[in-house]
This record gives structure tokens, C-alpha cells and sequence, in this order.
């Protein structure tokens, strides 16, 4: 099964979406294993936005995720990393599909609500760079045989 790392950003933290944001992964089947709140530093952020640093808006973007702590969680599932990618919609909120979460929520390129994990590699980074190997949880899921069909996971 895959890891996947979200955050959700201090934007949607503001409003008020932290609540209806989980409630949709959960809907989707995927199995929550790590979640907490955490105020991004500079020296986190410049390693998780590497790819962006010498973008004309890298300061502000980093202003930006240390306005207010984040929550932080990892989902788990059959090829989460995707699934969840299409669940969050792409990164111009206000272009994003209908029925995503920038889709529904959002209008800004940069203030998009919440953060996922593009590819495995980047969520193995993600998830050392926030989280500690005891927060995270290998648990039993009562779902799994509802979710998934024999064999299939
Ligand atoms: P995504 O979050 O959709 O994977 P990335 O990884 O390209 O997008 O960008 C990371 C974050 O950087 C975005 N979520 C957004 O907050 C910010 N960002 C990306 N492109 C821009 C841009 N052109 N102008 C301002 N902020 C941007």
C-alpha cells in the first residue's frame, strides 16, 4: 500500500475547512495513519519547495505556509498518491475540476487549500521531514475488506 503526505494549508486552516477536507478522504476509503499540527520553518520549507526555489514567488509562498500551522496527515491506500492527487485537483484552483477540493473551494494559483504528495519519492521526503517514525500508525482497518475486493490490495 502507498503513504501519501497532505497538508493542509494555513488558507484552508482559516476557513474553517479542516473538518469537510478529512471527511473526503475518509469517504474515498483511504486509511488515515499519521495526523498532526505543525508550524513549517524555513529550513523545512526549503527543503520540501527545493523544486521552486528560485521562483519569483518562493518568499512569498514560504510567508504564506508559516502564517499559521498546518495539519498534517498521511493517508494510506492502493496507489494513494494518485488517488489523492485527483481528489485535490490542479494547482490553479480556480481552473480545477468541479467535485476536487481547489475545484470546489478555491480561486487562488498560490492560497490552494491544501498540499498532497506528487509522487512517491516526494511523499517518503515529506513524511521524514514532518513526521517521526512513532507517528505513524500499522493498524487493522475493519473497512479494508469493504474497500478493497480479495486479492486486490
Ligand atoms: P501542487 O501543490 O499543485 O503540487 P506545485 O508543487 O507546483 O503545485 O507548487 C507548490 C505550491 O507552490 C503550490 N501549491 C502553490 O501554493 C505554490 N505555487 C505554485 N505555482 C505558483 C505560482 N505560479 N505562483 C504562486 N504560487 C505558486
Amino acid at each position: 500500500m502507498e503513504r501519501t503526505v497532505v497538508l493542509i494549508k494555513p488558507d484552508g486552516i482559516q476557513r474553517g475547512l479542516v473538518g469537510e477536507i478529512m471527511h473526503r478522504f475518509e469517504r474515498k476509503g483511504l486509511k488515515l495513519v499519521g495526523l498532526k499540527m505543525v508550524t513549517m520553518t524555513d529550513a523545512m520549507l526549503d527543503s520540501w519547495y527545493v523544486h521552486h526555489k528560485d521562483k519569483p514567488f518562493f518568499e512569498t509562498l514560504k510567508t504564506f505556509m508559516e502564517w499559521t500551522p498546518v495539519v498534517a496527515m498521511v493517508w494510506e491506500g492502493l496507489e494513494a498518491v494518485a488517488a489523492v492527487r485527483k481528489i485535490v485537483g490542479i494547482t490553479k484552483a480556480r481552473e480545477a475540476e468541479a467535485g476536487s477540493i481547489r475545484g470546489d473551494f478555491g480561486m487562488s494559483g498560490s492560497q490552494n487549500i491544501i498540499h498532497a504528495s506528487d509522487s512517491l519519492e516526494s511523499a517518503e521526503k515529506e513524511l521524514g521531514l514532518i513526521f517521526n517514525a512513532d507517528e505513524i500508525f500499522d493498524y487493522e482497518s475493519g473497512m479494508d475488506s469493504l474497500i478493497y475486493s480479495k486479492g486486490e490490495a
